[in-house]
């Protein structure tokens, strides 16, 4: 390509791009609007020939990589959206480091074939999977004292409502619960201190807000009544994960915060309307953030003021408007704000909830004092709590914060980040027409969904880095065919100006994530043999072992060999392979896979699994090792020989 072709291509892609922006930004801010501009972007976005990205790189761009050799300062730890996963990069460099399988299936891993991950998914009665499917939507950690602990890590399933635990010292999901009476579970946050018991340093809540109303229980009753639907706002406990509680509200429940006293609990509502079809959800010019007040939930809890729900015996309390008109006994208090707001983000000060208006160009600032004032009966109207709310640009949706005071909210409809501060809000809101509100503007390539900073949602923000988590990338990569990678833009917060230092490509969908200081994370280089009650401690414990037509095998690899050479059985076993990697080194992983029989699985070192199947076809079967482990790789094999 000549310096003209790539100049060239750079004039497109600039056309390309305003019209982009010019066919989103025209139509508005109905929700009408808002899809026909995405599909408006369709049509002419895309240049026919291949583009080259116009390169924003400066002088300085190295200061960004990462050399050969050398460790990234941050993880970032991703949800997958409907790729039911988790993923882990390192930043800034934007490496990919794992992908962690949860509610998906994963023949790498051998998640939902092994009978320990099947045991973690839960299964039908023939034994497969209950699910797999899955939308993980929102992920993050433990908190202990308003900061990462590095102990676990939780992340939503939004399709069956389940929540999951993530180890951090293994990076692999130990556990996955249903919540009962909800569909649509979206927002997700822990707790960043326990309220009730401050000798507890831990967080031991988990809140889950269910976004789609139902009829409940959802057993067949009132299912064309749209005004009998309810929604719950759930707590798990983290250490434990059994369902604490659930409170009934109006509404629904989108993204959730919590406060950094542990005192509150927050979720932005689009559809105070209750509308159950698309256009009655846009029907009002304000909907709401609404706050949940723990401790009394918790007394009310055991006071026994409850009821259940259905077959479930999850304490359920009434957190309904009409239910909690006192403020001075209220559970919740809904506070005003326009128009079917998305993401609720604390300021990492503890101070303020922002809340992105989506529909309206707005953020609400909402002072967290101010909404205990109205629990202690002291604010008249809650709409009072809401200390701010500037006009930052079209479709705005989440927001992080750096520590120096400023937020940095993504555009959806505008493309754009916009840095605002938050002080200066508060001060235009009172009338101060010198108020320096917006600071900033950076375009983003395309889309932006959610969007945070480095150590943001901890008291630590350390205000270094932004990553948008874009929707469209459209021509900022390769083109590799009708599905298109999407875009991480790495930002550089540290200055005035945000500076776009990297586009990061990433497989659908990156839907959120967290930027987590390095050392905080600590991870084992091994498993421990004893974690395992199957373990197969050593080769001389391997062997066929039958019992009528069940049979189990046993055995253990050490590179580049497994214990056993060959195993024997007959046709209609029901077998129970047992394998442990007795390698002790560090990264020395073996896999093995049976033709034929859809198994396949690896054990890291010191670790074991097992899988459970039916040998019913009679024959010779070379069980092979699938991860490339040793010069002999090829050669670690067994044979499997199930007799007629
Ligand atoms: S929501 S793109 Cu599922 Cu996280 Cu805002
Ligand atoms: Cu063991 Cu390859
Ligand atoms: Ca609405």
């Amino acid at each position: 390509m000549t310096q003209d072709d790539i100049k060239k291509s750079d004039t497109q892609l600039d056309h390309g791009r305003r019209k982009f922006l010019n066919t989103t930004a025209l139509v508005g801010l109905s929700g009408v609007g808002l899809s026909v501009g995405l599909s408006g972007c369709n049509k002419e976005s895309v240049p026919s020939a291949a583009p080259t990205a116009k390169a924003e790189a400066s002088a300085e761009f190295g200061k960004y990589e990462v050399p050969p050799g050398q460790l990234d300062e941050y993880y970032s730890f991703s949800s997958g959206g409907h790729s039911g996963e988790v993923r882990i990069y390192g930043l800034p460099s934007g490496r990919e480091l794992k992908r962690i399988p949860v509610f998906n299936m994963d023949a790498l891993v051998g998640w939902g074939i092994t009978n320990e991950s099947k045991a973690i998914l839960g299964t039908k009665p023939n034994g497969t999977p209950k699910y797999v499917t899955g939308d993980t939507h929102h992920v993050h950690q433990s908190y202990s004292d308003g900061t990462y602990d590095g102990k676990y890590m939780f992340v939503n399933d939004k399709i069956h409502s389940r929540l999951a635990r993530i180890r951090m010292d293994t990076m692999e999901c130990e556990k996955i619960i249903d919540i009962p009476n909800i569909q649509g579970f979206h927002g997700t946050f822990p707790d960043k201190r326990d309220p009730v018991d401050p000798s507890i340093n831990h967080t031991t809540r988990v809140f889950c807000g269910a976004e789609f109303s139902l009829p409940l229980p959802n057993d067949g009753h009132d299912l064309e009544d749209g005004s009998k639907y309810k929604s719950l706002f759930t707590c798990v406990d983290s250490n434990t994960m059994d369902v604490r509680w659930q409170v009934l509200i109006d509404g629904n429940c989108d993204l959730v915060a919590t406060s950094y006293d542990g005192k509150l609990a927050a979720t932005n509502q689009y559809n105070t309307e209750m509308g159950v079809h698309y256009e009655d959800m846009m029907a009002k010019e304000m909907d709401a953030c609404l706050f949940f007040n723990v401790a009394r939930i918790e007394e009310a809890v055991k006071a026994g003021k409850v009821r259940t729900i259905g077959s479930s015996k999850v304490p359920v309390v009434d957190g309904t408007k009409a239910a909690n008109q006192d403020p001075k006994t209220a559970l919740t208090c809904y506070v005003p704000i326009p128009k079917n707001p998305h993401g609720v983000n604390i300021s990492p000060d503890g101070k303020y909830y922002a809340c992105a208006g989506k529909l309206s160009p707005t953020a609400s600032v909402i002072e967290h004092a101010q909404v205990l004032k109205w629990f202690d009966g002291a604010l008249a109207n809650s709409r009072d709590a809401v200390v701010a709310e500037p006009e930052i640009g079209l479709g705005p949706l989440h927001t992080g914060f750096d520590n120096k005071g400023n937020a940095y909210t993504t555009l959806f409809l505008d493309s754009q980040i916009v840095k605002w501060n938050v002080e200066a809000a508060i001060k235009a809101f009172k009338g101060d027409k010198n108020a320096k509100v917006v600071l900033d503007r950076i375009d983003v390539h395309y889309q932006p969904g959610h969007g945070f900073t480095s150590m943001g949602e901890t008291r630590e923000s350390d205000g270094r880095y932004f990553v948008s988590d874009n929707k469209f990338s459209k021509d900022r990569f390769l083109p590799v065919g009708p599905l298109h990678a999407e875009t991480a833009q790495l930002i550089d917060i540290s200055g005035d100006k945000m500076k776009l230092v990297a586009d990061h490509s990433v497989y659908s969908e990156p839907h959120d994530s967290i930027i987590v200081r390095r050392d905080i994370i600590k991870t084992r280089q091994i498993y421990n043999l004893d974690d395992f009650p199957l373990a197969v401690k050593d080769p001389k414990e391997s062997g066929v072992f039958r019992n009528g037509k069940k049979v189990t095998v046993k055995l253990t690899s050490q590179a580049p060999a497994f214990s056993l050479r060959e195993f024997k059985l007959k046709k209609g076993d029901e077998v129970t392979l047992i394998l442990t990697n007795l390698d002790k080194v560090e990264d020395l992983t073996h896999g093995f896979a049976i033709p034929k029989h859809d198994i396949q699985f690896i054990v890291n070192p010191q670790e074991t699994k097992s899988v459970t199947f039916i040998a019913d076809k009679p024959g010779v079967y070379w069980c092979y090792c699938t991860n490339f482990c040793h010069a002999l790789h090829l050669e670690m094999r067994t044979r499997m020989i199930v007799e007629a």
